[in-house]
C-alpha cells in the first residue's frame, strides 16, 4: 500500500471504532451529528500524545496566560482536520461509511462562548500563539449557553437558548483532579476545567484553552438529603450551576448583574490557583518569581477581579508583605481595552462586593488608600485622585485597576490607541506614558482564508508555489506587482463568481430566498449597535428602493445587501433597526418591478459559521461606524483577506487597511474624527436632512405608512433618535449628516464594479497586502513587547 492510501484506511477503521463507540451502531446507519463525534473524538486521540508533550514542554519556562470571560471559538473539526492536513483523508473515510464529510461538518454546532469582537479575537490570538508555537493558555467560562440562537418572527428578533453541547462535545476534556475551590462569602463552589486543545497549523505544538465549569462542593448535601430537605439540597446545587449558565448577551453596554461577576471572580480565582500550583511544583514555594515566569493578558476588563485575587493569593496563603505582593502583582498583568465606548466601563456597587467577598474588598480598598497617597506624591490634584481611584462614588472601577496595576495598557488599533492617550485614559497616559502601547488587531488566515475560501487558497498556493503563505501572510505581498494580470483578474472572478454561487445556494437552502451571484453582494455583518450604523446602510437601500420606482428605467447595478447581526435582547433600538431591515427586505424583495436590481438578505442567527459562508462570497465590506467609534474591527481584515473592497469610515483598522492598499483601492467616505467634534458642536440632523436629495423621503418612511412596525412604536422611536433634540435624540452617530457621502461612495463602488478587470485588480491588492492583519503578526508583537515569551522547542 501507498503511504496516502494506508493513512486513509487506518482512518477509516479508527473512525468505525470510534463512531460505534459513540452512537452504539454501525457508522453506515449513524446520523452525521453521530458520525461528526466518532471523527471528532477520533482527532483527539490523534492529538492526545502531542498535547501531552506540549503541556508539559510549556509549564517549565516563562508563561503566558490570556484570561478572557469570551471565546467566540465557531466550529473546531475542520479547523482541526486542516491543521492535521488530514481533510482529503477524512473525506475518504467518512465516505468509506456511506457518509458526506460536508454533512458532518454542518452538523457541529458553533462554540458560540462570546459576544462579538472580543470574543472571537480571543478566538484567533490562541490559533495563532498554537501555530507560533508559543507557550500560551486561554482560561475562561464552559458556559452551558452560548449567545442566544436568534430566529424572525414578523421579522421581530426572538432569542433562544443555546445548548450547544447537550448533545456531547468531544473537543473538551473534563479534567476532575485538577478541580479547585472558590469561596465566595454566601457560597462554595468546585471549578471543574474543561480543556479543549487547539492545534497549530503545521507544527506538533497543541496549545490548550482552559474552560471553568461550577459544581457544588460535593455531589449531595447529605444533611440536607438525611433531614428531608431534599429540595433544599436541589436548589443548592442549582445555584451553583447558575453560576455558568449563560453567557452574557451584551455587547459594549455594561449591566451590573450580581451573577456576572460571581463569573468574574469564579474563572479568574480559579485559573490563578492552578498557575500558583503549577509554579509551585515548578519552581518551589520562594513565590518572589512569579511574575518571571508568568504574565497574564486581561482581554478587557471583566477579568480585572484577577488584581486583587493574586494580591489575596500571595498575602493570605503565601504570607508575602504587602509590598512585595504588589511588586510581583504589578509585574503580571497586562491589560487591553477594546472600546472607548464609556457606556461599557464596568463599575461595580460597592455593597456588592461586600456582599460576595469582603475580603476581595478590604485588598481594593487598601489598593485605593495606597493609590491616594502615590499620587498625592506625583502633585495629581484631589479631584483628579478620587476620580481616577479604584473606589469613589460607592462604585468599584475595574478599568482604574486594570490600569494601575498592568504594566503594560493596549488599544487594538493606531486609531483607538491614540483616542485612549488624548481621551478616554488620558489621565492614565500622563502619569504613565511608557505603560501605552498599540497592537493592532488581527485574524486567523486558517479559518478566514485557507478554510473558508479553498478556492482562492488553491489560486494563492500555486501562485506562491506552497502553501507557507498559510502561515506566513506576509509572503503574498510580492504577488501585489501581478494585480494588473489579465489571467490574474480572470482567475479571481472565476473564484469569486464560484463562491457567490455557493453561497446563494446555501442561503436559498437556508431561508428560501432567491439571489442573482452577478449582482453585487454588499455585506454588513457585526453585531447591531447604533455606532456601527446598520440604519445607514438600510437609508441607502431604502433610498435606491425609491429611485428606481420614481424611474424604473434607471440604470443600476444589481446589488444585494447582506445583514447580518445579533441585538442585545434589552437593546430596544437595536432590535428596532433589525425589524426596520426586515421590513425594507420585505417591501423591496416583493416588488416585481424592481426584480434583480435590489434584494435584501438578512441573515438569520448570523454566528461564527455564517460567516465563514459569506465572507469569500462578498464584493463590497461595509465598515461604516461612526470615525472614532469602532475600536478597530476584525471582519474587516477578513473580507480584505477574501477579495472585498472596503466601502467605509477612516475608523478602527480601515484606517491601516486603507493605508496598505491605498485609497484608490478602497471607498472611503464620511466625517473624520478630527473633524467631528466641531461638526458635533453645531449639527442640526434636521438641516442635515432637509438638505440632502432623497433623505427627507426616506426618514419619513418611517411613520408614514410605507413600513410596518405591527404597532411596537420602534420605527417611530428611531425617528426620534435622528431628529428629537435631548437625551436619546438629536443623532448623535451622524447618521444623516453622513448620508450624503456614504450614498456617494456606495454608489461610485457599485458603478466601478462593472469595469470587472479593474475591479478584480483592486481585489487583488487587498488579498495580497492583507499580511499585516494577520494574528500571526499581532501575537508576535505582543510576544516580543509585552509578553517577553519565545516559541517553545519541539
Ligand atoms: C460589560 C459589557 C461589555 C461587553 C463587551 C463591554 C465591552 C465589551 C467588549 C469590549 C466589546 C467588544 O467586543 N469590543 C470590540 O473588540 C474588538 C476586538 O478588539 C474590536 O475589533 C471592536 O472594534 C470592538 O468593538
Amino acid at each position: 500500500m501507498t503511504k496516502e492510501k494506508s493513512v486513509t484506511s487506518d482512518l477509516t477503521s479508527s473512525l468505525g471504532s470510534f463512531t460505534r463507540a459513540v452512537a452504539g451502531r454501525s457508522p453506515e446507519s449513524s446520523t452525521p451529528m453521530e458520525v461528526w463525534s466518532g471523527l471528532s473524538s477520533n482527532i483527539v486521540d490523534l492529538i492526545a500524545d502531542d498535547w501531552e508533550k506540549s503541556v508539559s514542554r510549556a509549564a517549565t519556562g516563562r508563561q503566558q496566560h490570556y484570561f478572557s470571560a469570551e471565546f467566540l471559538m465557531g466550529r473546531a473539526l475542520l479547523n482541526n482536520l486542516t491543521n492535521l492536513n488530514l481533510v482529503d483523508t477524512a473525506a475518504k473515510a467518512v465516505k468509506a461509511h456511506g457518509q458526506n464529510l460536508s454533512d458532518v461538518l454542518e452538523a457541529e454546532h458553533d462554540a458560540a462562548l462570546g459576544n462579538g469582537g472580543l470574543g472571537r479575537l480571543a478566538a484567533c490570538f490562541l490559533d495563532s500563539c498554537a501555530t507560533l508555537d508559543l507557550p500560551v493558555t486561554g482560561y475562561g467560562i464552559l458556559y452551558r449557553y452560548g449567545l442566544f440562537k436568534q430566529s424572525f418572527e414578523d421579522g421581530f428578533q426572538r432569542e433562544h437558548p443555546d445548548p450547544w453541547m447537550e448533545e456531547g462535545y468531544p473537543f473538551v476534556i473534563r479534567r476532575e483532579e485538577e478541580a479547585r475551590y472558590v469561596k465566595f462569602d454566601d457560597l462554595d463552589v468546585r471549578a471543574v476545567p474543561y480543556d479543549m486543545p487547539i492545534t497549530g497549523y503545521g507544527t506538533n505544538n497543541v496549545g490548550t484553552l482552559r474552560l471553568w465549569k461550577s459544581e457544588p462542593m460535593e455531589e449531595f448535601d447529605y444533611d440536607a438529603f438525611n433531614s428531608q430537605r431534599f429540595t433544599d439540597a436541589i436548589v443548592e446545587r442549582e445555584r451553583v450551576a447558575d453560576l455558568c449558565r449563560v453567557l452574557y448577551p451584551n455587547d459594549t453596554t455594561y449591566e451590573g448583574k450580581v451573577l456576572r461577576v460571581r463569573q468574574q471572580y469564579f474563572f479568574v480565582s480559579a485559573s490563578l490557583q492552578t498557575m500558583v500550583d503549577s509554579y509551585i511544583a515548578h519552581h518551589g514555594t520562594d513565590m518572589s518569581k512569579f511574575a518571571e515566569y508568568n504574565c497574564i493578558q486581561l482581554n478587557d476588563t471583566h477579568p480585572v477581579l484577577a488584581v486583587p485575587e493574586l494580591m489575596r493569593i500571595l498575602l493570605d496563603d503565601h504570607g508575602m508583605t504587602w509590598e512585595d505582593a504588589w511588586d510581583i502583582t504589578t509585574k503580571t498583568f497586562a491589560y487591553t481595552n477594546h472600546t472607548t465606548l464609556t457606556e461599557a466601563l464596568e463599575t461595580w456597587e460597592y455593597s456588592i462586593f461586600q456582599q460576595l467577598f469582603g475580603r476581595v474588598l478590604e485588598i481594593i480598598a487598601e489598593i485605593d488608600r495606597r493609590f491616594r497617597i502615590d499620587m498625592a506624591q506625583r502633585g495629581i490634584a484631589d479631584d483628579r485622585i478620587d476620580f481616577l481611584a479604584p473606589i469613589s462614588q460607592g462604585r468599584i472601577h475595574m478599568a482604574w485597576i486594570a490600569c494601575y496595576a498592568s504594566f503594560s495598557i493596549n488599544g487594538v488599533a493606531a486609531i483607538h490607541t491614540n483616542i485612549l492617550k488624548k481621551d478616554t485614559l488620558n489621565d492614565w497616559y500622563e502619569i504613565w506614558p511608557e505603560k501605552f502601547n498599540n497592537k493592532t488587531n488581527g485574524v486567523t488566515p486558517r479559518r478566514w482564508l485557507n478554510q473558508c475560501n479553498p478556492r482562492l487558497a488553491k489560486l494563492l498556493t500555486k501562485q506562491v508555489g506552497s502553501d507557507a503563505w498559510v502561515s506566513n501572510l506576509d509572503m503574498l505581498a510580492p504577488l501585489s506587482a501581478k494585480a494588473h494580470l489579465k489571467s490574474i483578474q480572470k482567475e479571481l472572478i472565476k473564484i469569486k463568481r464560484a463562491n457567490k454561487k455557493d453561497f446563494a445556494d446555501w442561503i436559498e437552502k437556508r431561508q428560501g430566498i432567491t439571489i442573482n451571484p452577478d449582482a453585487v453582494f454588499d455585506v454588513q455583518i457585526k453585531r447591531l449597535h447604533e455606532y456601527k450604523r446598520q440604519l445607514l446602510n438600510a437609508f441607502y437601500v431604502l433610498d435606491r428602493y425609491f429611485a428606481i420606482k420614481a424611474d424604473p428605467s434607471l440604470d443600476v447595478t444589481p446589488s444585494v445587501a447582506i445583514f447580518g447581526a445579533k441585538a442585545a435582547p434589552g437593546y430596544f433600538r437595536a432590535k428596532g433597526i433589525i425589524k426596520l431591515i426586515n421590513e425594507i427586505a420585505e417591501l423591496v424583495n416583493n416588488d416585481p418591478e424592481i426584480g434583480d436590481k435590489l434584494k435584501v438578505v438578512f441573515i438569520e442567527n448570523y454566528n461564527v459559521s455564517p460567516a465563514e459562508k459569506v465572507i469569500p462570497a462578498a464584493d463590497i465590506s461595509e465598515q461604516i461606524s461612526m470615525a472614532g467609534k469602532e475600536a478597530s474591527g476584525t471582519g474587516n481584515m477578513k473580507f480584505m483577506m477574501n477579495g472585498a473592497l472596503t466601502l467605509g469610515t477612516l475608523d478602527g483598522a480601515n484606517v491601516e487597511i486603507v493605508d496598505a492598499v491605498g485609497e484608490e483601492n478602497a471607498y472611503i467616505f464620511g466625517a473624520t474624527e478630527d473633524e467631528l467634534p466641531t461638526i458635533m458642536a453645531s449639527y442640526d440632523p434636521h438641516a442635515a436632512m432637509e438638505s440632502t436629495e432623497g433623505l427627507t423621503r426616506v426618514v419619513n418612511a418611517l411613520t408614514d405608512g410605507t413600513l410596518d412596525d405591527n404597532g411596537s412604536g420602534m420605527f417611530a422611536d428611531i425617528r426620534r433618535s435622528l431628529l428629537e433634540s435631548g437625551p436619546g435624540g438629536s443623532d448623535i452617530y451622524y447618521v444623516l449628516g453622513d448620508f450624503a457621502s456614504y450614498r456617494e461612495a456606495r454608489d461610485r463602488a457599485l458603478n466601478d464594479y462593472r469595469d470587472q478587470n479593474e475591479w478584480a485588480r483592486k481585489c487583488w491588492l487587498n488579498i495580497t497586502l492583507s499580511g499585516r492583519f494577520s494574528s500571526d503578526r499581532t501575537i508576535n508583537d505582543y510576544a516580543r513587547e509585552v509578553w517577553r515569551i519565545e516559541p517553545v522547542k519541539k
